[in-house]
């Protein structure tokens, strides 16, 4: 029976004292959290376990969770028909999400270059130059528009190419290439490897796990390399690279006399909008008149993680603290887009009274306030939310109560800044990277991504996995809310270096940066692809990125897009570890080939452990697995975290 809800102790929720304060303050106030929710439902112990068929009316079949042999579904669908076929299935669900947003994104771009919308413009025109050159775009002497709009015509292929390999695999290194094609798993167009997999998925089509796995990395890489990736290269085209900026973090950022407005959720034409509306001085007027100081923008989730790397903009949390910032009271609107907006932050809203506004056509909430963003238009929308919540301020109904907790940290690294950061800007490279990997000082590389979730103890696993990662010289490269567990338990600032390995601290030293390396929002995961590529191209780590002393890990994972992700890093090549839960029965064979035959036929493959020192183990054996075979290990020890290392950290907080 779950424990009755006044007796768990916040401090088994989350390690956020914000979010913990919060639970608190919601829990005298009479508001239901997620976190009171996820403890009165149990989770399925069958769906859990993806034990169940349902995708013909002569089911559902329920499988034995702990003995999956024991039976077959009504067709004859074996265990690992029906778990491979639900995975799947979660992989296109990801996939689809992600690049449902990139396709808007380069809509947008076309847009924008027709003059269709005057209200955005090409932010970064050497970053549009340098794409079209790798994808073979003629840029000499023309027109930078005539480029773009050869840009728009091959990017659309990554989404409506119904024969042919998408365009962005030209950017993947050879041998790994070689490898998918040798596979048959080069993607098509995204719209049409979803087709496939949700079709082979179907009732009575593919029932041989080992076929369907590859339709699986099909349509995940379409993701990674497609969707994803054109999201964020358009993005950066159209609203600017990012590059490190000094940014404030957690609920802190709140100010109680200013309208503050959260934006949540994933696309940045929302949040380029509203800063402009936040800085019309009618507005700012208005706010004054109404008593404020001024508008506070803040971000959160992925939207937020755009917001901060692009403009520095501060960034109240991450996935799990949504609803909990509402319960400050002080929040005078959240103005949400697509993808992880909690139906339940309705009902916090309302009792807060915050207007709680939804903003695109396809993710409206029963009982919110929908006020459509058209791109032509955009300020029509953005300066009525700002109207809105200044309406909010002057109505204040409740008091406010604001945690106090603020952390500062350097975010916004991206692929070309982490290039320029090495080499400098006559010779930008990633020869020191490798460098320094193969002398040692770093150890490997590590990808710390994904989201928190309401099962596992909110940040926790996030942030002992990447001080143990540090602490035994692997360098860390995060997105998502990961990146926001990170900067909050202040890990992103130079600071951290004193956490480091002696290796990784003397190359963070001297190069000035953090040994946590933010790199923004969850499509920009891509960004790990396109560096990864860039340390195989430089060579001395191998030919492909299988052979690269890297490992990737989600340890608080929940949504579908994150299998969608760790499974286009297994099928590039990458060792992925997935923490708290994994929707698949222990013991089947179709486990056994993800978590060990991939890597044995050149693939990355997939892990999993509940514990964080156990996730930094595993990890960090594959590094030094891949060290030995590239001929570059030198014996050393693994290091544990202990007090003394805290202690430095709050000294550096
Ligand atoms: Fe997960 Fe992506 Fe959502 Fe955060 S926001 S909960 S998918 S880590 Ni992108």
């Amino acid at each position: 029976m779950a424990k009755p809800l006044e007796l768990i102790n916040v401090r088994d929720l989350t390690i956020c004292e914000s979010t913990g304060q919060m639970i608190t303050k919601a829990r005298n106030d009479g508001v239901e959290l997620f976190f009171d929710r996820a403890n009165a439902t149990k989770a399925c112990p069958i769906g859990e376990k993806s034990a169940c068929c349902k995708h013909c009316a002569m089911g559902p079949c329920r499988m034995n969770v702990n003995s999956p042999y024991d039976r077959v579904g009504v067709c004859g669908a074996t265990a690992d028909t029906i778990v491979a076929r639900n995975f799947g299935r979660m992989v296109a669900a990801g996939t689809a999400a992600h690049t449902d947003h990139g396709m808007a994104m380069l809509e947008l771009f076309r847009d924008v270059i027709s003059g269709k919308v005057t209200d955005y413009s090409i932010k970064d025109p050497i970053k549009l130059f340098e794409i079209a050159g790798s994808l073979d775009i003629v840029t000499e002497g023309r027109d930078i528009k005539d480029v773009a709009m050869d840009l728009y015509h091959e990017l659309e292929k990554t989404y409506t190419q119904v024969e042919g390999e998408i365009p962005m695999v030209k950017r993947v290194p050879k041998k790994t290439l070689e490898h998918w094609r040798a596979a048959g798993i080069v993607p098509r167009g995204a719209m049409r490897e979803i087709m496939e997999m949700m079709h082979r998925t179907a009732m009575g089509v593919d029932q041989d796990y080992v076929n369907i796995t590859k339709q699986i990395s099909r349509t995940a890489l379409a993701d990674g390399w497609g969707g994803s990736m054109v999201s964020t290269d358009i993005s950066d085209i159209l609203f600017g690279t990012p590059s490190p900026v000094e940014v404030e973090v957690d609920m802190g950022v709140l100010k109680e006399d200013y309208v503050n407005i959260i934006i949540h959720g994933h696309e940045p034409n929302l949040l380029e909008s509203i800063i402009v509306s936040a800085a019309d001085p009618t507005l700012k007027e208005a706010a004054i008149n109404a008593g404020a100081k001024g508008i506070n923008l803040v971000g959160m989730c992925c939207s937020g993680l755009e917001a901060m790397s692009r403009h520095g903009l501060p960034h109240a949390g991450n996935f799990s603290s949504t609803e909990a910032v509402l319960v400050t009271g002080a929040v005078d609107a959240m103005t949400v887009d697509i993808q992880c907006i909690q139906q339940g932050l309705q009902k916090v809203a309302d009792f807060y009274d915050t207007p709680f506004i939804t903003t695109n056509y396809r993710a409206k909430i029963e009982g919110a306030l929908h006020i459509q963003l058209h791109e032509h238009e955009p300020r029509e929308c953005t300066d009525e939310i700002v109207i809105k919540a200044i309406t909010r301020f002057k109505t204040r109904k409740r008091p406010v109560q604001i945690p106090r907790n603020k952390a500062t940290g350097v975010h916004g690294f991206s692929f070309e800044y982490i290039n320029y950061m090495l080499g400098g800007s006559f010779r930008g490279s990633y020869t020191p990277l490798n460098e320094n990997i193969i002398n040692g000082r770093i150890r490997g590389v590590a990808g710390v991504v994904g989201c928190t979730n309401p099962r596992s103890k909110q940040d926790y696993s996030h942030v002992e996995l990447v001080k143990e990662l540090i602490k035994n010289d692997v360098l860390v490269l995060q997105t998502g809310c990961s990146q926001m567990a990170l900067a909050k338990a202040g890990l992103t600032g130079p600071g951290a270096a004193a956490l480091a390995g002696p290796g990784l601290a003397e190359v963070c030293e001297t190069v000035g940066m953090p040994p946590v390396l933010g790199l923004g929002s969850c499509v920009d995961n891509s960004r790990i692809l396109i560096a990864a590529s860039e340390m195989v191209k430089v060579g001395g780590l191998g030919d492909c990125i299988a052979d690269l002393p890297a490992a990737g890990c989600a340890p608080e994972w929940m949504s579908e897009k994150a299998i969608a992700i760790g499974q286009y890093f297994v099928a590039s090549g990458v060792y992925t570890i997935f923490g708290h839960t994994f929707p698949m029965m222990d013991g089947t064979k179709f486990k056994k080939h993800l978590f060990e035959e991939l890597e044995d036929l050149g693939f990355g493959k997939w892990g999993f452990a509940n514990d964080p020192r156990e996730m930094a183990r595993l990890m960090i054996a594959h590094i030094d697995k891949k060290r030995v075979q590239l001929g570059i290990d030198k014996a050393r020890e693994r290091v544990l975290t202990d007090m003394a290392d805290r202690r430095s950290l709050d000294a550096t907080a």
